[in-house]
C-alpha cells in the first residue's frame, strides 16, 4: 500500500494563509491524493522557524507515517503543478535552491555561507556547502526517516537559545542534512517554489507562469490578484501578443516539441509560449552583428547596447529560461575563419 501523503502548512496568527491560497492547496491535494493539515495552533511556545522542526512529529502522531511535503503558507500552487510526491521517495529529502536570482551572488560565498557557518559552530556540525541552501517554503520528506533528523536539530534549541536569525529554518535544516543524510539530498525543479522576491515582474502579473509562486517578503501584497486556476482557453501573462493567439489557435492542447520564435527582441511570445505549455522547448536566434540583427535591434547595436537585450531577455524568463535554447548566429566569414585554425 502506498503511504499517506500529507501537504502540512503552519498556518499560525496573525499571518494566516489567503482564501485563494487555501484553495489552491486543497485542489493540488485532491489531484495528488493527499490530504491537507492545516496547522492553525503553536505547536510549541518557540518562534515559527523553530515551529517547522516539530511539523515532521506532528504529522506523525496524526497520520502514521507520511510522506510530507511541507509548504509556507504564502505560496499558490497552480491547478496544472504535476505532483511532487511522484518525483522523489520519502527516503529522499526534497527541497528547491534558494539561489533563484543572476543578480544575486552564484559562487560559494555569500549571506548563505555566513548563515550555514554561524548555525554549524551553535550547533556542534559541520556547515553544509554554500550551494545547498534551500528556500524554506518548500520541504518534502517521509516522516519515519526524517522525524529522528528533526528531533536532532530541536536538540539545538536550547543551547542556542532558540536564536532566530541568520536564516534559521534553512541553515538548521541543511546543515543537519548535510551531516546526517548527504546522499539523500535531491533538488526540486525550480518551478515548485519560485520565490516572487526574485521575480519582480512575474510577482505582479496575475497569471502564473510556473507551477509554485512563493510570495516572499514584499511580494505577498500581490498574493491575492494571483491566478492559480488555469482556464480555457489560457490565460496568457502577455495577452496582447497576437502571434501566440494564433499559435494558441492552431496548436490547442497539442504543441510540438519545440517551436522556434526567430530572431529574439522582446520576450512577450516566449514568455507566454513557455508559461502557457510547461514541456514545450522555444529556440530563438541571436547575433550582435548588424548585418545579422532585426531591424528592431539596430540602435540598440549603434548604442553598443545589444547585449542588454539579450539579458533582458533570459532574466524576463525567470525559471523558464531553462527551457529556452540560443541559437547564435555566426558572422559568415567567422565560421570558416575559426575552422581553417
Ligand atoms: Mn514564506
Amino acid at each position: 500500500m502506498e503511504m499517506k501523503r500529507v501537504i502540512a502548512v503552519l498556518d499560525l496568527p496573525p499571518r494566516r494563509a489567503s482564501q485563494n491560497v487555501r484553495e489552491s492547496y486543497e485542489a493540488a491535494a485532491k489531484r495528488w491524493g493527499a490530504e491537507v493539515l492545516w496547522i492553525d495552533d503553536h505547536l510549541q511556545p518557540v518562534h515559527p522557524f523553530w515551529q517547522k522542526m516539530f511539523v515532521c512529529d506532528h504529522v506523525h502522531q496524526e497520520f502514521g507515517p507520511a510522506h510530507v511535503l511541507q509548504l509556507d503558507n504564502d505560496m499558490l500552487i497552480r491547478s496544472d503543478c504535476p505532483s511532487p510526491f511522484d518525483l522523489l521517495t520519502p527516503k529522499q529529502f526534497g527541497m528547491v535552491a534558494e539561489r533563484q536570482s543572476a543578480n544575486n551572488r552564484i559562487d560559494n560565498g555569500g549571506w548563505q555561507q555566513r548563515a550555514q557557518e554561524i548555525w554549524a559552530k551553535r550547533c556542534g556540525v559541520r556547515p553544509a556547502p554554500t550551494w545547498l541552501h534551500p528556500n524554506g517554503g518548500l520541504y518534502l520528506y517521509g516522516t519515519e526517516m526524517y522525524g529522528p533528523m528533526f528531533a536532532r536539530i530541536i536538540r539545538h534549541l536550547i543551547p542556542t537559545w532558540g536564536a532566530s536569525d541568520q536564516a534559521t529554518d534553512e541553515s538548521l535544516i541543511v546543515n543537519q542534512l548535510y551531516n546526517d543524510h548527504p546522499g539523500y539530498i535531491k533538488f526540486l525543479p525550480p518551478d515548485f517554489n519560485v520565490s516572487m522576491i526574485y521575480s519582480a515582474a512575474w510577482a505582479i502579473n496575475p497569471v502564473m507562469q510556473s507551477y509554485v509562486y512563493h510570495f516572499v517578503g514584499r511580494s505577498k501584497a500581490h498574493i491575492d490578484a494571483c491566478h492559480w486556476q488555469r482556464r480555457v482557453p489560457p490565460e496568457l501573462p502577455f495577452p496582447g501578443n497576437a502571434e501566440t493567439q494564433e499559435l494558441i489557435q492552431r496548436w490547442g492542447n497539442d504543441p510540438p516539441a519545440e517551436y522556434d520564435i526567430g530572431p529574439i527582441f522582446t520576450p512577450q511570445l516566449a514568455a507566454n509560449l513557455l508559461a502557457i505549455y510547461p514541456d514545450l522547448i522555444v529556440t530563438g536566434q541571436w547575433s550582435d552583428e548588424l548585418d545579422q540583427l532585426d531591424r528592431r535591434m539596430c540602435s540598440h547595436t549603434e548604442t553598443g547596447s545589444s547585449h542588454l537585450v539579450l539579458t533582458r531577455f533570459l532574466l524576463q524568463l525567470g525559471v523558464n529560461a531553462r527551457r529556452f535554447r540560443l541559437r547564435v548566429k555566426e558572422d559568415a566569414n567567422a565560421t570558416p575563419q575559426l575552422a581553417g585554425t
